[in-house]
C-alpha cells in the first residue's frame, strides 16, 4: 500500500484482545469505531487469552465491524489466522516472523507492521519491506508484559530528524493528555489500548484522539 495512505490510515489505531476488555469486546470496537478509529488490530495474547476456534471466532466477529465501517482489520503474530480470514494486514513484533518473509505468504495489497524499539530494528524493518513501524513503549505501559524499556519519543523524533520518512505510530501508555508530545515528534499516529478500552465512554476517548490527530 502507498505510504501516503497507511499514515492517513494510522491516526487513530485501537489494538485490542478480550483480555482487554471488561464488556464484550464488539461493543468496545464498534463505540471505539464510531468515535474515530482508524484501523484496528485484534491482538488476543496474555494470561487468560482466547486460544483455537475461540479466538478464531472474535477475531471473526471483530473483522465484521471493521468491514462495516470501512476499518482495516490487521491481525498481530498470528499469520496463519490473517490468512485464513484475509485480513488487511498483520503486525509482528522482533520475535516473529521476519517481514520480508510475510510479503510472500500475504501477497503485494496487505499491511504489513513490524515493532521497532532500536535504530538497527527500524533499517532493518525498512529494508524487509515493513508499510510501517510501531514505535515504544513511549510510556509506561500495564498492557504488554514483556514490553521493552520506555524510551519517551526520543527514537520518533531522532528518525524524523533523520529523514526517514516511513509512517509509524507511537505506542505505550499513550492517553488523550499526554498523546501531543508523540505526535509532535513526526509520529502519524497513535496506537492505544487501555485509554480507549478501558474507558468509561470508549467512543468519547476515540474523539479525543481524533481530535489530536487532527490538529497537532
Ligand atoms: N507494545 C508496546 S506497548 C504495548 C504494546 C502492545 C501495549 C500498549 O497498551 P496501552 O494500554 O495503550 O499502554
Ligand atoms: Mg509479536
Amino acid at each position: 500500500m502507498e505510504p501516503g495512505a497507511i499514515r492517513k490510515l494510522l491516526g487513530v489505531y485501537l489494538i485490542l484482545g478480550s483480555v482487554n476488555c471488561k464488556r464484550p469486546p464488539a461493543e468496545i470496537l464498534t463505540e471505539a469505531i464510531a468515535g474515530g478509529v482508524t484501523i484496528f488490530q485484534f491482538r488476543e495474547k496474555g494470561a487468560g487469552s482466547l486460544e483455537g476456534s475461540a479466538k478464531t471466532t472474535l477475531a471473526r466477529e471483530l473483522q465484521g465491524i471493521c468491514r462495516a465501517h470501512g476499518v482495516p482489520f490487521l491481525v498481530n503474530d498470528d499469520i496463519d489466522l490473517a490468512i485464513e480470514l484475509d485480513a488487511d494486514g498483520v503486525h509482528v513484533g522482533q520475535d516473529d516472523e521476519p517481514a520480508r518473509l510475510l510479503r510472500d505468504r500475504l501477497g503485494s495489497g496487505k499491511i504489513i507492521g513490524v515493532s521497532a524499539h532500536t535504530p538497527d530494528e527500524v533499517s532493518q524493518a525498512i529494508a524487509d519491506g515493513a508499510d510501517y513501524l510501531g514505535i515504544g513503549p513511549v510510556y509506561p505501559t500495564s498492557s504488554k508484559d514483556d514490553a521493552r524499556p520506555v524510551q519517551g519519543t526520543i527514537l520518533i523524533s531522532d528518525l524524523r530528524r533523520a529523514g526517514i520518512d516511513i509512517p509509524l505510530v507511537g505506542i505505550g501508555g499513550i492517553t488523550a493528555d499526554n498523546a501531543a508530545p508523540v505526535l509532535e515528534a513526526g509520529a502519524d499516529g497513535v496506537s492505544v489500548i487501555s485509554a480507549i478500552t478501558g474507558a468509561v465512554s470508549p467512543k468519547e476517548a476515540a474523539q479525543a484522539f481524533s481530535k489530536l490527530v487532527h490538529t497537532v
